[in-house]
């Protein structure tokens, strides 16, 4: 059966492609070079990895141009829409060199209403730039770690506590991690969480926010810092904090 807009997106993109085979006389080597670079990709099962470095930013850039709530950002592969409710703190490993990190704020409508029970889920490193629930690279942490989903109160407040994380490395012995080495790029993300804001009868919002002076901030090899995202450093309770005010807007119908 015929889908018109996979077939416009698809002849489109295919159309781009040709173009730069055309350009670049690419040869019969070449192209099956990239064949076999595409089955190590799959295979390394590196194809949400792989797509979100290169391509999630610009699906960003024209979501955020449409929005009137707060900036999006990148999801990147390591959403896991199973992660739990929590009560007020991720579960992370004692034995991770870690220091806490505590995360809080609102979320409000763009008429500046208070927002009551979004659910906000929030995902992020260990502190040695690994997720859970991915196995592989990642380890076999359990995806109740280092992840979870928190409920705005009555007053559209919302709290949590964790791990500071780290800069995180595309594993380098993978296809992606070759890939930018080989495109010249390094392989580094700044230090950052991940939130997406989620109520019914409103336009879910993906983003992540990332630690003023952090190592990578300005080179991020997945572009997707903007300057709104770029959080200074706060101390609360004797810890470090971030406090995050979200804009949701409703959903366009
Ligand atoms: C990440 O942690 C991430 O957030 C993105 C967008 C890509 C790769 C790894
Ligand atoms: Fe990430």
């Amino acid at each position: 059966m015929t889908n018109p807009r996979v077939h416009e997106i698809a002849t489109a993109m295919l159309d781009a492609v040709r173009k730069v085979l055309v350009q670049q006389e690419v040869t019969e080597a070449e192209y099956r070079a990239g064949v076999m670079y595409m089955m190590q990709v799959a295979e390394a099962k590196e194809m949400g990895l792989l797509c979100d470095v290169f391509l999630n930013s610009t699906i960003v850039e024209i979501k955020a141009a449409a929005t009137r709530g707060s900036a999006p950002a990148i999801q990147g592969p390591y959403f896991k829409e199973e992660a739990p409710f929590v009560d007020g703190k991720l579960k992370t490993y004692d034995s991770d060199d870690h220091k806490p990190l505590l995360l809080h704020g609102s979320v409000k409508d763009e008429a500046g209403r208070v927002v009551t029970d979004a659910v906000i889920d929030i995902w992020h490193s260990t502190p040695d730039g690994r997720y859970s629930g991915f196995g592989g690279y990642h380890g076999d942490m359990p995806v109740d770690y280092y992840r979870g989903k928190v409920r705005t109160d009555a007053q559209g407040r919302w709290r949590v506590q964790t791990t500071l994380p780290a800069p995180y490395q595309i594993p380098n012995k993978g296809p992606t991690g070759a890939l930018l080495t080989m495109m010249g790029s390094h392989t580094w993300r700044p230090a950052h969480v991940h939130f997406k804001v989620r109520k019914d009868g409103f336009e879910a919002l993906t983003t992540q926010y990332y630690f003023e002076g952090g190592e990578w901030v300005d080179s991020d090899c997945c572009n997707g810092v903007k300057p709104e995202l770029v959080m200074p450093a706060a101390m609360e309770q004797g810890m470090q904090a971030m406090a995050l005010d979200f804009v949701i807007e409703k959903s366009r119908a």
